[in-house]
């Protein structure tokens, strides 16, 4: 069998149109603009890149995007006082922080100090929490593109056998909770699991979120399940160019499974999306309007 590609640049740009229609009937009904900061400290170049493509598709969903770039020896006393501000002002709905941060400020910290009302990434324990306790709250975009994804092949992924690799708090547990929330019976994986490839071969559905290049072989998935990548890993490949690959073992993946997601152009561009409609919902409760359903 040869997976169906779930091409997400496609899912996403019609997700992104949809948020754009949403976004004109906001400006033309209500006289609203959303607004999100968009915060990176320091110049790690992954990070630089997801920045500028964040503010980019903001822009072209007509929303406003406003982009605060601070200096790698930023201190968290400043940094704190810039949130401090961003959660003050009412033309900014939400708040994104580009992680990882410099080595002198502590993540959970700055996290905390957002607005959970504004906090467009779902990282705030108050929507951690929420997601957890299954209360309506904003959601990790990468996790909730993973999830997004996944209900293109299945209308529904209740009873599911759903395997995680990963735990870090923006992918592996909250997409954990959000298949969790859809009735899959979900188990997560990490560093200190045991006999990890026979594990897999039990998930019907299999997200990897590991950050290691092509670490799960076509032999670790099950005939037909549906494979999610969450990696981005760069790469020199064997003729010697850079290149980007994913945690799956791509070529040897698409020839079982019954779906699979690219690396690019799988959940990167899907995770894009779903922060803009994270933005939307931010702001459409932040004045009191219900939000469309996207
Ligand atoms: P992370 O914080 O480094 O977490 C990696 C997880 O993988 C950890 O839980 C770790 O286990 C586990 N792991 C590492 N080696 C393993 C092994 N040999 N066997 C089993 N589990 C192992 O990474 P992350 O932030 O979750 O990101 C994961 C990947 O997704 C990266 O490639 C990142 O670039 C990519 N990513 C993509 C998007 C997107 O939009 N496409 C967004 C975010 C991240 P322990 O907890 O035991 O250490
Ligand atoms: N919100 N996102 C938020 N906060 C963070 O702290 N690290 C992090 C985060 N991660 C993130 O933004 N990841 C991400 C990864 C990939 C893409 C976008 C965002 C993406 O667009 N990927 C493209 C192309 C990748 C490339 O060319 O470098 C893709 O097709 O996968």
């Amino acid at each position: 069998m040869r997976a169906h590609i779930i091409d997400g640049k496609a899912l996403a740009a019609d997700l992104r149109a949809s948020i754009a229609e949403a976004v004109r009937a906001l400006r033309r009904e209500h006289a609203v603009v959303p607004g999100i900061a968009v915060v990176l400290v320091g110049d790690d170049p992954a990070s630089s890149v997801y920045v500028r493509a964040k503010s980019k598709a903001v822009g072209e969903a007509g929303m406003k995007a406003v982009d605060r770039r601070l200096p790698a020896s930023t201190s968290e006393a400043e940094l704190l006082a810039l949130i401090a501000s961003l959660n003050a002002d009412p033309s900014v709905n939400g708040i994104l922080v580009q992680l990882p941060l410099p080595r002198q400020i502590d993540a959970q910290k700055v996290i905390a100090a957002i607005d959970p009302e504004k906090d467009v990434d779902g990282f705030h324990p108050i929507n951690v929490g929420r997601l957890a306790s299954g209360l309506p709250s904003l959601i990790p975009c990468t996790p909730m593109g993973c999830v997004r994804l996944a209900r293109t092949v299945h209308a529904s992924i209740a009873g599911m056998d759903a395997v995680v690799i990963g735990r870090s708090n923006i992918v592996g547990k909250p997409v954990a909770q959000l298949l969790l929330a859809e009735n899959a019976t979900v188990t997560i994986a990490h560093s200190k699991t045991r006999d990890l490839p026979a594990l897999c071969r039990r998930a019907d559905i299999l997200v990897a979120a590991i950050g290691r290049p092509e670490m799960v072989r076509g032999e670790w998935i099950k005939p037909g399940a549906t494979v999610i990548d969450v990696g981005i890993n760069r790469i020199i490949d064997a003729s010697g160019k850079p290149r980007i690959v994913g945690d799956v073992a791509y070529a040897e993946a698409v020839q079982c499974a019954g779906a699979i997601t690219p690396v690019p152009g799988g959940v990167g561009p899907m995770t894009i999306a779903c922060l803009l409609l994270n933005t939307l919902r931010a702001t459409c409760a932040q004045k009191g309007l219900t939000a469309p359903t996207i």
